[in-house]
């Protein structure tokens, strides 16, 4: 049985949140044994450390983009960081940061499975739904925008990346625990057609349809990605968040998500964004992000 080695990669900023403390996330996973947790579970765990980048300016938006300059910088590296572990083939689980980082992973991931022949799938496991540009967006955060940007759609400066105008095409993406939702982006989302499993699908028809539903045509061939937002999560569970929003799943319905989704033993590769220890309540939410994510890997197939 060949091992799997995770790459833990830390980009320890907040550069595209409307909150400061999201830098402080890599630290928190690994004081909640992230790294003792996995290799327990039987893979080879590498931890890089984290990744250099720009202070956060904490500045007004410029042309709807708050701190747009610093956010290509911290993805470039996050890009290049995601590239060299799948060029080494390990399973990257890049520990943010809050969610704008998710378009250097992905880019990355993107070109990977495509020079691969894979199909790539994204669960994205949020509140929100990030598909805000710089023409929609309330804020100007980038964290509220790495779909659009990942679809094609954001500013130039941050599309492309993965060698193609979209990295993702729009039935790529299953959106799961979306409740948190901008007038401008639910027009996007139906002109888009993109796959939103939101609260009141999961409440109507339960966390084990939704994800059957989710991973539905996931096969041998599959390329899987969670960008695992822990605002996904009732505040309840999860308080170490910058945006939290009530009336999310619970502990027990994420665990059943992560436990379908090892199931499927397709999952290559892992963003864990917007943890907030500056918000958190003594590390609690790192705590439940690393059962969370022992869950994720929690099939001893596991392929990749
Ligand atoms: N939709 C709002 C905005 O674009 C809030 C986005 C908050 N995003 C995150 N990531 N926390 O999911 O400003
Ligand atoms: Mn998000
Ligand atoms: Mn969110
Ligand atoms: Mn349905």
């Amino acid at each position: 049985m060949n091992t799997i080695t995770v790459e833990l990669i830390g980009a320890p900023t907040d550069v595209g949140a409307s909150v400061r403390g999201a830098g402080m996330g890599p630290d928190a996973l690994r004081v909640a044994d992230i790294g003792g947790t996995l290799a327990r579970l039987g893979f080879g765990v590498l931890d890089k450390g984290n990744l250099a980048g720009p202070a956060t300016p904490w500045v007004p938006p410029a042309n709807g983009l708050r701190h747009i300059d610093e956010v290509v910088e911290w993805n470039r590296a996050v890009h290049s960081a995601v590239e060299q572990a799948l060029a080494a083939g390990h399973l990257p689980m890049l520990m943010g940061g809050d969610h704008c980082l998710a378009i250097g992973s992905i880019s990355a991931i993107a070109r990977h499975a495509r020079q691969a022949g894979r199909k790539l799938r994204v669960l994205w496991l949020d509140a929100h739904s990030d598909v805000n540009t710089e023409r929609t967006s309330p804020s100007g955060n980038i964290h509220g925008m790495p779909v659009a940007c990942l679809l094609g759609q954001g500013p130039q400066a941050l599309t492309g990346w993965s060698g193609e105008p979209a990295a993702l095409s729009p039935d790529a993406i299953r959106f799961i625990g979306i409740r948190s939702v901008d007038a401008e982006e639910k027009a996007a989302i139906r002109t888009l057609g993109l796959n939103v499993f939101d609260m009141r699908h999961i409440d109507e028809h339960g966390m084990r349809t939704t994800m059957t539903e989710a991973l539905q045509d996931v096969d041998e061939d599959t390329h899987l990605h969670v960008s695992f937002d822990l605002d996904c999560l009732d505040p309840d569970y999860a308080p170490g968040v910058g945006t939290g929003v009530r009336g999310g799943p619970t502990w027990r319905e994420m665990q059943l998500c992560m436990e379908m989704i090892a199931d499927t033993g397709r999952l290559a590769s892992l963003d864990v964004v917007e943890l907030n220890p500056a918000l958190d309540v003594r590390n609690r939410t790192a705590e439940v992000a690393v059962e969370l994510i022992e869950s994720l890997f929690g099939k001893s197939t596991l392929v990749r």
